[in-house]
């Protein structure tokens, strides 16, 4: 019989102060009717972006859910993975796909390693070949456009062109997922971009959006989260772009209107969550000419 709400497997960490990953993730995820079954890959006191933060390995505690969750016969819509503890957890998060999304349930892999052309602190180049290898695993990858350089070995352009975002969506493409989005990707006036490409559709989609001089940390994993709820929920790619760029986009603006708010605590995400309860009223994606 169908539940009625899928169920997904998040592989992501706890980190307690400073909105981000699984205090993302949950919320998101439970506002769009989806019920988020947390593995953290680590326990933090806060988000990297905080000086002397405390960390947690919890490798064992992963090998110790997947033999429970196997042995209990659960099933999941879905498998979801995000920031990892260590580079060998990849083979863990490896492990809970094989084993759980083996009815070609949709795998959404993130692969959280930096931002602005920087590491996150914490993680080293190993994470880059883990993530590489693991992304093989995925049906869908968001890489920022500093993560996305780092997994083609590419430099950063500072300011990559239509033609050179869409190779790097080939080539990602190329490497196993049949649907790649990149987030972030600079455009002229400091504007930033999201593209996206559907392999088996060969199209490629835009949605812009508008500069304001600051960044919140935990608003990847905020895109991811709605960009995997509306997919669950049966809207195509484009679509879910539009609601993932929209909510982002809204909670910055409200957020950035309270100029006193230091940006490291994250986005007002609370205040914004009644969002998801319907579908987006308006669309912006454009769809750009095909190869
Ligand atoms: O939002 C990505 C992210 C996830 N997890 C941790 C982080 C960051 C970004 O800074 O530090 C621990």
């Amino acid at each position: 019989m169908s539940r009625p709400v899928p169920r997904v497997i998040a592989i992501h960490d706890l980190s307690g102060f400073g909105r981000g990953s699984l205090t993302t993730v949950i919320p998101v995820l439970s506002a769009m009717s989806v019920q988020v079954c947390p593995v953290p890959t680590a326990i933090l006191s806060t988000h990297t972006a905080f000086s002397g933060f405390s960390f947690l390995d919890t490798t064992e505690s992963m090998n110790a859910f997947l033999a429970h969750w196997k042995d209990l016969g659960l099933t999941f819509e879905a498998v979801y993975s995000g920031f990892l503890g260590t580079s060998d957890q990849a083979c863990i998060v490896r492990e809970f796909i094989e084993h759980f999304a083996r009815d070609g349930q949709p795998v959404l892999i993130d692969p959280v390693m930096g931002d602005n052309g920087q590491l996150y602190d914490s993680l080293d180049f190993s994470m880059v070949g883990a993530m590489r290898r693991l992304i093989a695993s995925a049906s869908i990858i968001t890489p920022n456009y500093t993560e996305a350089c780092l997994l083609l070995d590419e430099k950063q352009p500072e300011l990559p062109d239509e033609q050179y975002i869409k190779e790097q969506l080939k080539a990602l493409s190329a490497l196993g997922p049949k649907q790649v989005v990149i987030t972030s990707v600079p455009e002229q006036g400091r504007n930033r971009a999201i593209f996206a490409y559907d392999r088996q559709a060969a199209c490629f989609w835009k949605v812009s959006n508008e500069f304001l001089p600051v960044d919140y940390p935990g608003t990847g994993d905020a895109f991811a989260s709605v960009l995997l709820g509306s997919l669950l929920s049966g809207d195509s790619l484009p679509s879910a772009l539009d609601r993932a760029e929209q909510f982002v986009s809204l909670t910055i603006r409200q957020t950035f209107g309270h100029s006193h708010l230091p940006p490291q605590e994250g986005v007002a995400q609370e205040k914004m969550l009644h969002l998801l309860y319907e579908p987006p009223q308006t669309s912006r994606y454009c769809l750009l000419e095909s190869e």
